[in-house]
């Protein structure tokens, strides 16, 4: 199987203040720069081109995660080379749409620092107009706001994986039919119909891993246009779902959780210890799961002990 590290933006430029009294965590600056690129990218396990616009170069960008009371020191770049005009939206940030999240021209750069305050999991995306067209095309990803410390009521997990869910528009021009939630063909799951499912799709060839009785952290975000998704573990039962990926925010014992547009959950699934099992992780939606919103899991004794583990939670 073949893992390319994903991109956390990391860059520590120093500690800046101890958080209480604790010494849990220290506050630190962390540098993220992302570029807006216009390119070609693949959508399916067999590499059909698809011409997105995207964060960085991929569908979804980069994982950029943080802990909470950190300060972002954020960067957007908008090439020349590029036609368009893009943005930012951070929805961990409580700044000022008109002028943190304003369009940003092709060779212009947009600078702002803040502070999530709120751990969770949150989207981001382009919010340039069109917004339907920029995010259908691939402009969002995640940023996860760790708490300071885990806890009984958010233990630490075994294993943790993003999923990302998107509707595909193959008509890339067509502005108003992603705004009239027409014409989209495909669910994409991390930028891939059945991007993780080798039962429906023979040219997949990542599933998720974890061993039997792991606690599997799953960053959830719907970055679909205008629809839900009915997230589910076939074979399996949510044991916790936080909602907005708070800690404070914990529901037991879920078989479907309904995750609005643009609303990021974390799901925790532990699989029985005693035997080797598979989950299906989809999207209940018929017309999502069947047309690509369908993730294996696979829990037996020989997981990889690398996968779902620090750099490797959203795999490529
Ligand atoms: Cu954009």
């Amino acid at each position: 199987m073949r893992w390319n590290r994903i991109l956390v933006a990391a860059g520590t430029v120093a500690a800046l203040a101890a958080f209480g009294l604790t010494g849990v965590a220290q506050a630190k600056t962390v540098k993220v720069t992302l570029t807006a690129k216009e390119t070609p990218v693949a959508i399916d396990n067999k590499d059909t081109q698809y011409p997105a616009w995207t964060f960085d170069g991929t569908i979804p960008g980069p994982v950029v995660r943080v802990t909470e009371g950190d300060t972002v020191d954020f960067t957007l770049v908008n090439p020349s080379a590029n036609k368009n005009s893009h943005s930012i939206d951070f929805h961990a940030a409580e700044v000022d749409v008109l002028d943190e999240f304003a369009p940003v021209k092709p060779g212009q750069s947009k600078h702002f620092k803040f502070v999530p305050r709120r751990a969770g999991v949150y989207m981001y995306h382009c919010g340039a107009p069109t917004m339907a067209q920029h995010i259908a095309r691939g402009m969002f990803g995640i940023i996860i706001v760790d708490p300071k410390s885990f806890s009984k009521d958010y233990p630490k997990p075994d294993r943790e994986y993003v999923l990302i869910q998107s509707q595909f528009f193959p008509n890339a021009e067509d502005k108003d039919a992603m705004i009239e939630n027409r014409g989209w063909t495909n669910a994409l799951i991390n930028g891939k119909i059945f991007h993780y499912d080798p039962v429906h799709d023979p040219n997949a060839s990542l599933a998720l891993v974890s061993k039997p009785g792991e606690r599997v952290r799953i960053y959830f975000v719907n970055a679909n246009i205008n629809m839900p998704v009915a997230f589910h573990p076939i074979a399996g039962i949510w044991d916790r779902v936080y909602i907005n990926g708070s800690p404070r925010n914990v529901l037991y014992d879920i078989q479907t959780y309904n995750v609005a547009v643009a609303e990021a959950d974390t799901f925790d699934l532990v699989s029985p210890a005693d035997r080797p099992t598979n989950n299906a992780i989809v999207d209940h939606t018929m017309s999502a799961a069947l047309r690509g919103a369908i993730t294996v899991l696979m829990n037996n004794k020989d997981a990889d002990p690398k996968m779902g583990t620090g750099d490797n939670i959203l795999p490529r």
